[in-house]
Formats: C-alpha cells, structure tokens, sequence
C-alpha cells in the first residue's frame, strides 16, 4: 500500500489530473475499465512525463485499491450518470470503513446527494467535487469545488491544495508559469469547502450556466461589430484583445480574440467564418436554468443561453425561414467607435446581471437544500483555473466581503456604479440590433431583468386581478398591510369586496 491516492477512469480529465497529481509529490494508483487505456497513458507518460514513476497501474480493481494508503482516498473521472453508478459498485465490496470516493465528474448534483446518503449508510465517504478548466486546468491547477463531510474533507485538503490553480493572495491575479513536473507554489489555493452532499457540484453546475451566457454574451458582441459595422473577423479579434486588458479581462475574452484571428489552415479568409452555426451542448446549463424556474429564481439571462443554443441547432429550418420571414434590412452604422464602446458596455452589463443572477440562485438553492455558502470564497475559487476566470471575479468576492448578505450584486457599490454608467450605451446597442433584426436574446434577457429589477414597481397589479378573476386566488392591496388578502366577485364589480 504505497499510493497516496487512486484515480479511476482515464479519459482525457482523468489522465491529465492523475499527472498534476504526480507532479506534486504523491503516488497515485491508477485503474480505467479498459485497460487497453490504462497501458497508452503509462507508456505516453514514460516518453514525456518526469514524474511518470509516481504513477501506479492497476488492471483488476481488487489490487487496485489494496495499493492505496487508508483512509483510502479514490478520485473517478468517468463520464457522469449511470457509469458513475456503476464504477461506485464496483468498487464498494473492496473498500473499508472510512475510504472516501471523490467524484471529480460532472455529476447532477442530485445523484450527488443520493450517493453520499447510501455509501454512508455503508460507512463509506463520498465528496462530490466540481472539477473545473478542462483538460489544461486538469493539468496545471484546475478549480476545485468539493462537498462532503468536513472530516473526509481534512483527509483529501492537503492534495485539492496542492493540485489546484493558483492565484495571488491579494490581488487575485492567476500566477502563471506551470510546466510538467514544475507546480507553482504559493498563493491562492483555487480550492475551498464548499457543503456537506451535493453543494459542490451544484456550485460546479451554476458556474458551468453562468459560463453558457458568459459564452453567449461574447458572441452577441462579436456579431453585432460584424453586423452593424461590417467589421472583419480579425479586427473584431483585435477589439476583443483590447478588452482584454481592462475590466473585462478573462480566459473568454483571451481566446476569443485567438479564435477570431485565426486563419484558415485549408483555405483563404478566417477560420471562425468557416464554422457551421449549431452549438451542441452536454445538459449542464440546461440544469441550472431547469433548477432556477424550480426554486423561483429569476435567471432569465442563464436561460435564453441555453435557448440560443437551442436555436442555433436547428440550422436547416432556419435556412427555410430566412426565406420567408420578414425582416429590416441591415444599416451599417457610421459611428465605429462609439458603437464598439456601445457594445462594450452591453457586454460587460450584460455580465454582472448573469453573475448576479447565478449568485442570487446560488443563495436561493443554499436555503431550498440547507448549505451554507460562502459567495466571496466561491468568486474565489474561479479566479483562476476554470474556464470563467476573470479579473472581475475580484470584485465579486471584493462586494461579498463588504457586505456578506448582499442581495443582488448590483446593490454593491462597484457594481451599481458600472451598471449606471454602461445602461444607456447598453439600451443603444440593443435598440439597434432590433431595429436592424439582429439577434441578441443575452443582451436583451439581462436588460429585461435589470429593468425588472430595478422597478419599484410592475405590471403584476394586473396579473394578480387576473387570477383573482379566473381562478380566486386573491390579491393583497397597496393600501393594507401585507398578508392581508381580497377577493371580489369581478364579473359583478357593485358586489361588496371580501376580506379573506
Ligand atoms: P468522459 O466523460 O468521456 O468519460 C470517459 C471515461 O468514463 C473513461 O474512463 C471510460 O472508460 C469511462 N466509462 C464510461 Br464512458 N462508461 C463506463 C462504465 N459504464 N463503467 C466504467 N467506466 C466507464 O471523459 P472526460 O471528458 O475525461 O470526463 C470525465 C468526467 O469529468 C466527466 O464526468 C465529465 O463530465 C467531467 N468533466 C469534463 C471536463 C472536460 O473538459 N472534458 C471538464 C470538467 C469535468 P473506458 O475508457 O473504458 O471507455
């Protein structure tokens, strides 16, 4: 028994994990149910790897987990759902009292808490961890959010800590500079408790949707500037390099302006305008939009990413359509740069509204399933790593240490102060891109939301008169105290109002 710890399953996270592991100083056991798989990795990894001698493989599970120290610690990397099960199963008739099984998959995080309840029943650990920054992060410090029991937590700390990305303790900044065998030390550990059961992977869950319209918004942007301006890929690319250097700074920004700059390899032209137009996606935004109509939270811009992505799948209907469906004509606008910085502010609104968004679900979802979460921590543990990491992060966890109980982040200060100075070039953007029958379903769901939002008051006066009508649900009134509930008979409005 000279693992440290055991990793199953080696697909493209898995390996790459295995190998930051080693890197670290640990031994580390590794099984994967092919063990065709198993033999590529440890070959691969003698070729390139210098601490490919810390890596141990097993082909039968029994001496597999016999290699690994106890409390045993096994992390599974296999793809989410019923091969979670099954790998679980396999492996339970091995273990002993105390071991702890981390899945590192994308797990729902209901499976999550299901699984942590029957293994502890058998007196086993389960962490449910988010892993988060692909197959990069994987390698050189990914952003880790695990939940579980605070004991089986102490057991695994010392290696999250050590494995994760690492960030500047005090500005925030992600330290770079990581090659095989070479781990940064130092810093911001990109990792922290999260929860007891499932709390990880839904923070893991909730980030994956924030990066879905994150995703979208950038894609807004850059058709916009293609649009409206008849810009060129590359000087689109070349704007996005120069928001990179300000408060929009961040991995997406970064490789976007890569990707638009990209020329073809096979032909003349641009790489990005060779791209077919469907998005696929994997189910995790989804999720989080289907959790958030669930609790009541009101995350709209979340949700229109994942209908964008609906939308754009159904390419050959919408060839159809573009045939049949009116729409204006594109005018090109004039005014360049006053629309880039237009655009620039729609994006960066548009942003805090979907991190205000998937915070307030985060805060809906910790009362619903009894977490407590520690927002500033968790803007912190995406500040580097993941595949959402920006420098904006910082202000995140900046607001929730002024003020913990913070409602919404456009209350704090920061973020207030940026959304009243980007609103109406924001509002120009989307009144042109109506005009003009340019979609823009991101921009346009974190308007929607800011304005409702900050509208002390709404049309639902009517709404509830509505339901009272129909169905005598009963409404409240502005002059009484609230709780205070009224029914009338409306098609007889001269009936007297009833008290209820
Ligand atoms: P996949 O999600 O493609 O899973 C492949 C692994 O699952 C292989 O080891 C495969 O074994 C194993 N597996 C399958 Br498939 N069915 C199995 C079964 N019935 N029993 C046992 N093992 C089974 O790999 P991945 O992309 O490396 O992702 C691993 C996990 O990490 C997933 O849950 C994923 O959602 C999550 N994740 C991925 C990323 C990313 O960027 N890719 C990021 C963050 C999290 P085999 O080799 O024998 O077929």
């Amino acid at each position: 028994d000279n693992a440290d710890i055991g990793l199953v399953g080696l697909a493209v996270m898995g390996q790459n994990l295995a190998l930051n592991i080693a890197d670290h100083g640990y031994n580390i056991a590794v099984f994967n149910r092919d063990p065709g798989k198993t033999r590529k990795f440890i070959e691969e990894a003698k070729q390139s790897e210098p601490s490919h001698a810390r890596l141990l493989p097993f082909e039968d599970l029994a001496s597999f987990v016999l290699s690994i120290k106890r409390p045993r610690k096994i992390v599974l990397l296999v793809k989410a759902g019923s091969a979670t099960d099954v790998t679980i199963n396999a492996l339970v008739p091995f273990l002993e009292q105390g071991d702890i099984i981390i899945d590192g998959g994308n797990s729902l995080w209901t499976d999550t808490i299901r699984r942590e309840k029957e293994l502890r029943a058998k007196g086993i650990e389960f962490i449910g961890s988010g892993v988060s920054g692909g197959e990069t992060g994987a390698r050189f410090g990914p952003s880790l959010m695990p939940s579980g029991t605070r004991m089986a937590w102490a057991s695994l700390e010392p290696i999250w800590r050590d494995i994760a990305a690492k960030v500047d303790a005090v500005t925030g900044e992600p330290l770079e500079g990581a090659a095989p065998g070479k781990p940064i030390e130092g810093g911001f550990s990109c990792t922290e408790y999260i929860g007891p059961d499932g709390a990880g992977h839904y923070v893991k869950m909730v980030h994956n949707g924030i990066e879905y319209i994150d995703m979208q918004l950038i894609c807004e942007a850059y058709w916009l500037m293609k649009n409206l301006l008849g810009m060129e890929a590359d000087e689109i690319g070349k704007v996005f390099e120069e928001w990179n250097q300000g408060e929009l700074s961040s991995f997406l920004i970064e490789i976007t302006g890569d990707i638009l700059q990209q020329k073809d390899p096979v032909g003349p032209g641009f790489l990005v305008d060779k791209i077919l137009d469907t998005a696929g996606q994997k189910g995790t935004g989804q999720w989080t939009a289907a959790n958030a109509l669930e609790l009541g939270a009101p995350a709209n811009a979340i949700a229109a990413a994942v209908y964008a992505r609906a939308l754009s799948s159904v390419k050959e209907e919408r060839v159809e359509a573009s045939k049949i469906l009116k729409g204006p004509v594109i005018k090109t606008e004039s005014d360049k740069q006053a629309i880039i910085e237009a655009i620039k502010n729609a994006l960066y609104c548009s942003k805090i509204c979907a991190y205000a968004q998937g915070f307030q679900l985060m805060d809906k979802a910790q009362v619903q399933y009894n977490w407590k979460l520690n927002f500033g921590e968790i803007a912190q543990i995406w500040r580097g790593g993941c595949i959402i990491r920006a420098r904006f992060l910082q202000k995140i966890t900046d607001a929730y240490a002024l003020n913990s109980r913070l409602k919404n982040l456009m209350l704090d200060p920061y973020f207030t102060q940026a959304m009243n100075e980007g609103q109406e070039g924001w509002r120009k953007v989307i009144a042109l891109a109506v005009t003009n029958g340019i979609p823009a379903q991101g921009f346009s769901a974190a308007l929607a939301y800011y304005d409702g939002y900050r509208s002390a008051v709404l049309p639902a006066n009517l709404l509830q008169g509505q339901r009272d009508y129909f169905g005598a649900h009963t409404f409240e009134r502005v002059d009484q105290p609230r709780g205070k509930f009224f029914h009338v008979d409306w098609p007889d409005p001269a009936r007297p109002q009833l008290d209820v």
